[in-house]
Parts: structure tokens; C-alpha cells; sequence
């Protein structure tokens, strides 16, 4: 059953035991994310504070952070599940009896659930703001000593694109610059910022809800690296198994989820820019201060007793890992459906998703970890990736010391390392031009000899199956 709204998420995860609430008094100035980074570290409980210095509201953080709670957040026992069903939808097969008919309407039903519906009322309007209304009222934290301001961290902003009226939803950071305006920190790449390029181009404002706290599988979906045009209101309808109900916004044409706890209202002007940041960004380093676009304010609408849901990010590992562990699964189909070569990926947690890329795959032919490196380095946001490791099959990609173990017998730097450039993430810092990168991958799949590799390459070594089942039967009496 699809959460009605985020509060019910909350009381799932009260139920679960993965949630605390904190009723002594914080300061939502630096004091919350000391907590939030303590907790996170020791795989800690999402925490409710109800007593946040100076509000009411109550601020909900970490409420991701974890597989159990990602799970939660899905509705699943196991987010590998949902990359199955993505994929039994993506693949299906031709039913050939009466009984593999049946067994597709599950699957077809679940089409159903991908377009939103339009609803004329939702609770996320039961108190509007418009003239008055004021960012002062929420209970923004301000994440880092260094950070350049307070930060809205948990946010899915809406757009329409100008021309083509396609909605985008993406998660991007907001700073608080006074009572009724924020930094809009999309990044070039994104569909955010891709609409208001267009709107610049005409010359023209661009209108933008933001969305705090639609229930959890709308928060994943506006993480998620859709291709362009792909609605990430389809994506939550399928996660939660039921349409995403929308209404429509008081001061701006967008509809936004009708279940959601807060809607800050407003635009964008063309041709408008300030100083946004430094912020204590998810590289573990403070982004620097850069010219972004501004958002004014024309409206907040709430439920009654609204909840306001954030993050911090920093050093890994935090909440947003998880978050990234959720798409590493989710969409490992969909890069298999280009690449069925591919058999598993890991993004490490501490390669910021964006750093390192660690793949295995079925190779057929010379020269084919080459050639996935250089397919990944074109798919989506895979484009960012700096560093890619392919593995033969069998590899475990998920088990670090494998990897390493592998990495280093595998390859002769001199043959196994593929150099290349391409885009780089925003926040990459190291980077010689800004967003703009060297790439290298390693080969470190076993070499053939029409790869010209003439020397023989050497078994792995592996005990035999009779002798593990032989010590297998005494093992235990051996009492090692
Ligand atoms: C906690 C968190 C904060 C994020 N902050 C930003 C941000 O400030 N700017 C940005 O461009 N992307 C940010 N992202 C990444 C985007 O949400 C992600 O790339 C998403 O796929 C973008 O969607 P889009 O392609 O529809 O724009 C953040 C992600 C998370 C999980
Ligand atoms: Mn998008």
C-alpha cells in the first residue's frame, strides 16, 4: 500500500524501530548536522526533532539512511525486487498460454500506476500564504561553520520546459538568501537548469515549485538519473504502485503532489544570477561560492502541522548514499538494456558515485572492456564517472579486496589502462577545467590471445568441490 503522505512514511518507520524522536531543544545552526553526522556514521536511527530552536515545525532527517529504510521507503523487502520487476516490464515476454497471459497482468497493471492524476484538492493547500508568506517560517538548517547560509537540502523543484511543456523534477540544493528568495542550484547538466536555458533564450521568467516532503518515493524519484523527458512522476507512481496525485499550484500554471507536507511557489528570472554557496558539499569538501539563479517567492502552501524533511551532506558516508545505492540497483537494468553485457556495477559510497565506477562483465570479444568503459562514459549521468574498473564475469564488484586482489594481477599498466575526457560533475574540484575531465579506465579482465597476449595466462586457484564436501562433513567437529 502506496504511503498517503510522508507523515505515514514516518509513522512506518516509528513502527520499524528506525526512527527517534528527539523532543530536547536543538538549534537547526550547525547543531542538527552534528547529530545527523554522528547518528549516520554508526548507522543510527532516522531522527524527528520536535523542538527546533525558534519553531514549530519538526524537522525529519536520516529518514533514508539505511537499506532497511530505503527498503521502507520502497515498499520492499529487497531493492533488488524492483530492478526485476523494471526489468520484467522492460523485457516482457510473448505469453504463449493462457497461463503466461495471467501471469502478465500483474505486470501490465503496473502501467496503470505511471501517469499522475489530476486531483482539484489535496492537503498539501490546506493552508496558503501569498503576500505574507515567508521562508523565515520553515526551520532551514544551516549545515556546515562554513557554509555560506542557511540550506533547504531535502527539496523537488518543478519545472516545465518552455517550449515542449515537459516537467522535470530534480532534488537540488537551495540557499536561503532573506525571507523570500532562494539560490537555485541546478547544475548544468540537469533538466532544472536545461529549462532555464530555454526560458533565458526567450527571455522569459521560468516558474518553479518546490516540493518539500511529497511522500518517499516521489523524494527517491527526484534523485533518480532519468534521461531527459523521462518523468520522474512516472517513476514514483511505479515505485509506490499507484499514481502520483497532483493539484495545481495557487500562484503558478505547475501541478505539484497533492500529498505533500510544504510548496514554496515561485520564478526564476532570466538573466538574473548571485552568490551562491561555499556549502559543505556530499565530495566532503565545501563547494565554492559560484553566480547561480535566483528563486522569488509568491506563495507557500502546507498541510496542517507540516513536517520538514532534510539532509546534510559531507564526508561519506552519509544519507545520500544510500539514496545512490537505491539507483545503483534500481537501474541496472535499464544500463543493461543497452549494455547486456554488463553483469553487476558497484559505485562505491566513498567514490561519490561520480568518482569510480567498478563493473563486470561478459566478455565476447578483444576489446570489450574498452568498449563498455567508453559506453558508460556516454549514459546519462554515467558521464561523469572519472574512473572505471572492468572485471570479468565472475568478480565480486562489491567486494573491495577482490577488486583490489584483481585490479592489480590483471593488468600491465602499459596495455590495460584506456585514457580518455569528457564531462566532469560540477563539484569536481580537482579537475583542471572546471566540469571538464581527463577519464581512465582499466582493462582488468583476463587478456586473450587475440588481444595479442601470447603468454599463458594462468588459472585461478580454487579447491576442489569434493574436498569441500569432504571437510564440509566434519568441519564443525573440528571445532576451528
Ligand atoms: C541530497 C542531494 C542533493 C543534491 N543536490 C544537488 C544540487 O544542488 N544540484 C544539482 O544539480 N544536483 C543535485 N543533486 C543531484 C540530482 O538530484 C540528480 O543528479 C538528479 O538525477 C537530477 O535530476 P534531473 O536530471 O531531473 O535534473 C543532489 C542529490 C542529492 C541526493
Ligand atoms: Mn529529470
Amino acid at each position: 500500500m502506496a504511503y498517503r503522505d510522508l507523515k505515514e512514511f514516518i509513522a512506518r518507520l516509528k513502527e520499524a524501530g528506525e526512527l527517534k524522536e528527539i523532543s530536547r531543544p536543538v538549534d537547526p545552526h550547525l547543531e542538527i548536522t552534528e547529530i545527523a553526522d554522528r547518528a549516520v556514521k554508526r548507522g543510527g536511527p532516522a531522527l524527528l526533532f520536535t523542538n527546533v530552536t525558534g519553531h514549530s515545525m519538526p524537522v525529519l532527517i536520516n529518514a533514508f539512511a539505511s537499506r532497511r529504510r530505503m527498503e521502507l521507503a520502497l515498499e520492499t523487502d529487497n531493492i533488488d525486487a524492483i530492478a526485476a520487476e523494471i526489468d520484467a516490464l522492460l523485457t516482457p515476454e510473448v505469453p504463449r498460454s493462457v497461463l503466461d497471459k495471467l501471469k502478465m497482468i500483474p505486470v501490465l497493471a503496473r502501467l496503470q500506476d505511471l501517469a499522475p492524476r489530476e486531483v482539484r484538492s489535496g492537503p498539501c493547500q490546506e493552508i496558503v500564504r501569498t503576500g505574507d508568506a515567508s521562508l523565515d517560517d520553515l526551520p532551514i538548517i544551516t549545515c556546515w561553520p562554513g557554509d555560506g547560509g542557511p540550506y533547504i537540502t531535502l527539496a523537488q523543484v518543478f519545472t516545465r520546459h518552455p517550449e515542449k511543456g515537459t516537467l522535470n523534477i530534480g532534488m537540488y540544493r537551495l540557499q536561503k538568501f532573506d525571507s523570500r528568495t532562494l539560490g537555485m542550484h541546478w547544475q548544468r547538466h540537469k533538466g532544472g537548469a536545461e529549462h532555464y536555458r530555454v526560458a533565458e533564450q526567450r527571455g522569459e521568467r521560468l516558474e518553479a515549485a518546490i516540493v518539500l516532503g511529497p511522500d518517499p518515493a516521489m523524494i527517491y524519484a527526484s534523485t533518480a538519473p532519468l534521461p531527459e523527458e523521462v518523468s520522474e512522476l512516472m517513476l514514483a507512481g511505479f515505485l509506490r504502485r499507484k499514481p502520483v496525485e497532483t493539484v495545481k499550484c495557487v500562484t503558478v500554471d505547475l501541478r505539484v503532489p497533492a500529498n505533500s507536507q510544504i510548496v514554496l511557489e515561485g520564478y526564476v528570472e532570466p538573466g538574473e544570477r548571485r552568490l551562491e554557496g561555499p556549502f559543505g558539499d556530499h565530495t566532503g569538501f565545501y563547494s565554492l561560492a559560484d553566480m547561480y539563479p535566483v528563486f522569488h517567492l509568491t506563495a507557500i502552501t502546507t498541510c496542517r502541522d507540516p513536517v520538514y524533511p532534510t539532509t546534510v551532506v559531507g564526508r561519506p558516508p552519509m544519507e545520500d548514499g544510500w539514496l545512490g545505492k537505491a539507483t545503483e540497483r534500481i537501474f541496472l537494468p535499464l544500463i543493461r538494456k543497452t549494455l547486456p553485457e554488463v553483469v553487476d556495477i558497484n559505485l562505491p559510497v566513498e567514490g561519490i558515485f561520480h568518482n569510480f565506477a567498478i563493473v563486470s562483465i561478459r566478455k565476447r570479444y578483444p576489446g570489450h572492456a574498452r568498449k563498455v568503459m567508453h559506453a558508460l562514459w556516454g549514459l546519462g549521468q554515467m558521464m561523469f564517472t572519472k574512473y572505471i574498473i572492468v572485471l570479468d564475469e565472475h568478480a565480486n564488484v562489491h567486494d573491495m579486496q577482490e577488486v583490489i586482489w584483481r585490479l592489480g594481477t590483471a593488468t600491465d599498466p602499459r596495455r590495460d589502462i584506456e585514457i580518455a575526457s569528457g564531462p566532469t560533475d560540477v563539484l569536481d574540484h580537482a579537475a583542471a577545467i572546471p566540469d571538464f575531465s581527463g577519464k581512465l579506465g582499466f582493462d582488468a579482465t583476463r587478456k586473450w590471445p587475440d588481444e595479442g597476449y601470447n603468454r599463458e595466462w594462468p588459472e585461478e586457484i580454487v579447491m576442489s568441490p569434493e574436498i569441500k564436501a569432504r571437510v564440509d562433513a566434519y568441519w564443525d567437529d573440528l571445532g576451528i
